[in-house]
């Protein structure tokens, strides 16, 4: 990995605008766009910082579209994200596990040539408990006519993705993406309220040392996930195993511990949920190109997550994420069912 400091004083904005005009014939749009998100990123994190003193802890009562309990931060994320693209005219559609319907920005028409897929708070049982937080995003360019209201046009595998990435509400916030061109790492200085290039071309280890899941559902899991799990507890030190065990209950924080150190982080297929718990457009695909663009491998278990054809907007998936050394190994064990 280069490490650079944020004395190399690249702000987001100059990083993205130079990239982009690197290409011929860009027209600034898509740096507009991140601009856009990171502001988004950078109010959301404001918000986290103050919800204990403004009584925005806690469950709205309500259920979202996937029948969860929706916490108050959930949707004032969402209304952030709605904020910073409305009356804009860059982003034509925006979908979110918020929202049951594609919200469609009518100052986009006939020029809006992206769509923004968002988990705008990832992992928000940890509100309460002022632990990790995320948020994910996925960019898709739409066909020349736009979204007319038929869903068809956004279900687009990920690989069709243009960009993608996530914000990590931690001890700091930092911002991580791809453009299809290795992942960059930016670090939000609070004091400057910029955001500043900390890493370029992030690879993440051939194998690692830990597994990220939630292992209080094991009862839930078909027998190969268990024994997958069980193989990596064996004490076996000339293979590495066994692995240590890491689960925040926010899965950008679990999968941007794997880009670093290595491992893979699971939320498999369940008996009786064997379409999993994940999102595909909003939270699987677009860390499954953040992680293959640092040299790593997203899967189903049985099928490379980026060429998942999705049906639904809010289509769910199993997804096993991280090196790829790990990532085949899991592959593997996942297989050997589907063979008997
Ligand atoms: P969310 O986007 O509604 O927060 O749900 C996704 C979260 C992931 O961040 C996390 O890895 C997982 O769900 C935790 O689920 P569980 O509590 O079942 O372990
Ligand atoms: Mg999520």
């Amino acid at each position: 990995m280069n490490h650079l400091s944020t004395t190399a004083c690249l702000p987001l904005s100059t990083f993205t605008f130079r990239e982009q005009m690197a290409h011929a014939g860009s027209s600034g749009e898509f740096s507009r766009i991140m601009i856009q998100l990171a502001l988004a990123g950078k109010l959301i994190a404001r918000e986290l910082r103050k919800a204990g003193f403004n009584q925005m802890l806690g469950s709205t009562g309500a259920l979202n579209v996937q029948g969860e309990e929706v916490q108050k931060l959930d949707e004032r994320a969402n209304d952030i994200f709605l904020e910073v693209f409305e009356h804009q005219g860059l982003v034509s559609t925006l979908v979110s596990e918020e929202m049951e319907k594609p919200f469609h920005i009518k100052e986009a028409d006939g020029k809006g040539k992206y769509a923004v897929f968002l988990d705008p708070l990832d992992g928000s049982s940890n509100t309460d408990v002022n632990a990790p937080l995320g948020s994910i995003f996925s960019i898709h360019r739409l066909p020349p006519e736009g979204f007319s209201g038929n869903d068809e046009v956004l279900r687009k595998k990920g690989t069709d993705q243009v960009a993608a990435g996530y914000f990590l509400y931690g001890p700091s916030v930092i911002l991580v993406y791809t453009c299809g061109n290795g992942v960059f790492q930016f670090l939000l200085d609070q004091n400057v309220g910029d955001f500043f290039l900390t890493s370029a071309a992030i690879q993440i280890p051939q194998k690692g040392s830990i597994y990220s899941a939630n292992e209080g559902n094991q009862g839930k899991w078909f027998p190969e996930t268990r024994n997958f799990l069980h193989f990596l507890q064996e004490v076996e030190p000339q293979s590495g195993r066994p692995y240590s065990g890491r689960y925040s209950g926010c899965l950008v924080a679990d999968v941007h511990r794997i880009l670093i150190k290595g491992g893979l982080y699971f939320y498999p297929a369940e008996i009786k949920k064997p379409e999993g718990k994940l999102r595909l457009m909003y939270e699987a695909a677009p860390l499954a190109f953040v992680i293959e663009q640092a040299g790593g491998l997203g899967s189903s278990g049985l099928e490379r997550i980026k060429d998942v054809v999705p049906k639904t907007l809010h289509q769910r998936v199993p997804l096993w994420i991280g090196s790829r050394d790990d990532i085949v190994l899991a592959e593997t064990f996942q297989r050997s069912a589907s063979q008997t």
